[in-house]
């Protein structure tokens, strides 16, 4: 299908140093030359492109925009900007490049031990070494504050031993080590706090299953983990964080990425509706020439515009350390709503051929119904906002 760069009306690009413009662009590359040609193939069959792992981390996508053990140290819109092109290729991809970057490697940098940094950080840069993030369990999603996975200390060594299960983990079945999330009780005291824990393949007790029949993100890895009492030494476990706000600034740090990974999706949807209804002739004219077609793309244009500013503006915000979690929350939901209906748009204006893999807008609107329930879903990130607009807490 013929694909063409399309302006906007605003360039994006006039706001990007020169720096940020040569990320975009070799993001961008790298897409179009070594992941587009086989996406389709890998959603098709439910498989991930491993064999590009330690390409991501040639590229510098994996904890892109953290600083030193091999990691890009790329700024806030740099970072945004190379999710934007893994995910205008397929939201899995840019799922595993954002957890192991956002949810293990952050979390290792930010709360790690020394040893934990050295150990873990350095192989995870090049891919060598993934990680996965276990917070939602079965009984505990929305709420995760709810979770049942507990720790409890035992012998001279102070090892702990976690019991639990850790439900629609991304990458779990690839993952050399899961960082968990679990309850634990410290210094006597009886209300547990939360703590999270590197949990090593091979350690006894430790399985990561295949979640099997996905009809969404298939080209991503997908599974559980089960702790069956999992003997962990007490080294591994993340000293500089406790509590529920632990896993949540990780999820800030995600959902960041997330904001401006869907951009890219949603320009593809855009651009593929775009060319589609320019080429395809009906009652004697393209169907693009029609004022329905027409009104359908400036929408989506537009929306894509508006959308990309704001994550402009907040990366720049965040550059500066001013970006605090509810414009996250705001980014990541509005941008995935933006990015969810401009995919349902975009795959009714193809007509039949809509459908098809080959045509790629279907891919995109299947990814992006996880998009909008991962990473707190479109509801919790209403309620976190109307929280803060009001005064009350309608979680509960
Ligand atoms: P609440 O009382 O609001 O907060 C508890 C503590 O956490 C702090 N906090 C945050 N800190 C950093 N970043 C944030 N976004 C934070 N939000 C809150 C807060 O200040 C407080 O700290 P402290 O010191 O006072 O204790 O907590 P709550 O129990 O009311 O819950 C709020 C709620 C519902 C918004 C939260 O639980 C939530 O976000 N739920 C959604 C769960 C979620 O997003 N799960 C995602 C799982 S991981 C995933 O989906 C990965 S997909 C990966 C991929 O493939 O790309
Ligand atoms: P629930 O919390 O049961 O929610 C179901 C519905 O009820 C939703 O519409 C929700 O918005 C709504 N709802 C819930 N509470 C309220 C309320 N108070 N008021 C109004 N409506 C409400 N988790 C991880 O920890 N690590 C991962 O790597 C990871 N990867 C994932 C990959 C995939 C492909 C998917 C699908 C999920 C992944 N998740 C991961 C889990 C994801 O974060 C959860 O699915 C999500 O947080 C929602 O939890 P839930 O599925 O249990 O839905």
């Amino acid at each position: 299908m013929p694909r063409e760069a399309t302006p906007y009306l605003v360039d994006l690009e006039e706001l990007l140093s020169e720096d940020e413009r040569i990320v975009w662009t070799s993001a961008r590359d790298f897409g179009k030359r070594r992941i587009a040609p086989s996406i389709e193939a890998h959603y098709e069959n439910g498989t991930f492109p491993k064999e590009l792992i330690p390409e991501f981390g040639e590229m510098g996508f994996l904890g892109g925009s953290l600083e030193g053990y091999g990691c890009a140290g790329m700024n806030p819109v740099a970072y945004g900007l190379t999710m934007l092109e893994l995910e205008r290729q397929d939201s899995g991809i840019r799922s595993f490049c954002s957890v192991q970057s956002a949810l293990v490697m952050y979390p290792i940098h930010a709360f790690g031990s020394d040893a934990q940094k050295e150990k873990w950080l350095p192989g995870m840069a090049t891919g060598e070494k993934i990680g996965c993030f276990g917070l939602t369990e079965p009984n505990a999603g929305s709420d995760p504050g709810s979770m049942r996975t507990h720790a409890k200390q035992d012998g001279p060594n102070g090892d702990y031993i976690i019991d639990g299960q850790k439900f629609w983990i991304t990458n779990s079945p690839l993952a050399d080590v899961c960082l968990v999330w679990a309850k634990t009780l410290e210094h006597g005291s009886d209300t547990p706090v939360i703590r999270g824990f590197l949990v090593e393949r091979g350690m006894k007790g430790l399985s990561t299953p295949e979640t099997k029949g996905k009809l969404s993100m298939r080209a991503s890895v997908t599974g559980e983990i089960v702790l069956d009492s999992v003997r962990v030494p007490k080294e591994n476990m993340l000293p500089g964080i406790s509590g529920l706000k632990g896993p949540l600034s990780c999820l800030t740090q995600a959902r960041y990425g997330i904001g401006w990974g869907v951009l890219g999706a949603a320009m593809d949807v855009y651009e593929r509706a775009r060319s589609y209804t320019l080429d395809r002739v009906q009652f004697d004219k393209p169907l693009a020439a029609f004022q329905l077609t027409q009104q359908k793309l400036t929408e989506l244009h537009n929306e894509i515009v508006k959308g990309a500013l704001l994550a402009f503006h907040f990366g720049r915000l965040k550059q500066d350390g001013k970006l605090n979690p509810l414009q996250v929350s705001m980014l990541k939901r509005d941008n995935v709503r933006m990015a969810l209906e401009a995919a349902r748009t975009a795959r009714s204006m193809l007509g039949g051929n809509g459908i098809m893999g080959e045509y790629g807008v279907m891919r995109h609107l299947c990814n992006l119904e996880t998009v909008f329930t991962y990473e707190g879903t479109h509801e919790v990130h209403t309620l976190a906002i109307g929280r803060a607009i009001t005064g009350h807490a309608a979680f509960a």
